[in-house]
């Protein structure tokens, strides 16, 4: 549905090496509608919600004072198939098998730093959305280019 709705996060790495627009440009030009943004320095606690199928892996430690080094960019991009096409832009989780057009397969090279973080499923969305933000930051809005969007 066209109302479905993806978190997308620049991840510290990103921030620091100046890739919010480029990433952000990606998604409005595509044509999903920006309804959500806010930028941060996490901490541990959100942290742990928000990896928490992975807090008993080994590389968790160094994942969790990676993602609270610095401010991250979050945003919900709403529009169709967003969480599947979001994952599509970013690439795959480790660089090396990201395609080059992909965001990680233009922009980095080493897992652990990736710089940007995607919605794995609809209901990781929802749950993902929930925790980086309260209900009045996400928008409601009319796009209006949606005519040139959709059929
Ligand atoms: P993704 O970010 O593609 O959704 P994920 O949710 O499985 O991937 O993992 C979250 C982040 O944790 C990932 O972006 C980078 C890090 N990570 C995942 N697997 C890792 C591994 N095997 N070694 C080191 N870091 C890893
Ligand atoms: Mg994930």
């Amino acid at each position: 549905s066209i109302t479905e709705r993806t978190y997308i996060m620049v991840k510290p790495d990103g921030v620091q090496r100046g890739l919010v627009g480029e990433i952000m440009a990606r998604f409005e030009k595509r044509g999903y509608k920006l309804i959500a943004l806010k930028m941060r320095t996490a901490d541990e606690a959100l942290l742990k919600k928000h990896y928490c199928d992975l807090v008993e892996k080994p590389f968790f430690p160094s994942l969790l004072s990676f993602m609270t080094s610095g401010p991250v960019v979050s945003m919900v991009w709403e529009g169709l198939d967003a969480v599947k096409q979001g994952r599509q832009m970013l690439g795959e989780t480790n660089p090396l098998a990201s395609k080059p057009g992909s965001i990680r397969g233009d922009f980095c090279i080493d897992m652990g730093k990736n710089i940007c973080h995607g919605s794995d499923s609809v209901e990781s969305a929802e749950n993902e959305i929930a925790l980086w933000f309260t209900p009045e930051e996400v928008l409601k809005y009319d796009q209006t280019r949606a005519a040139h969007i959709y059929e």
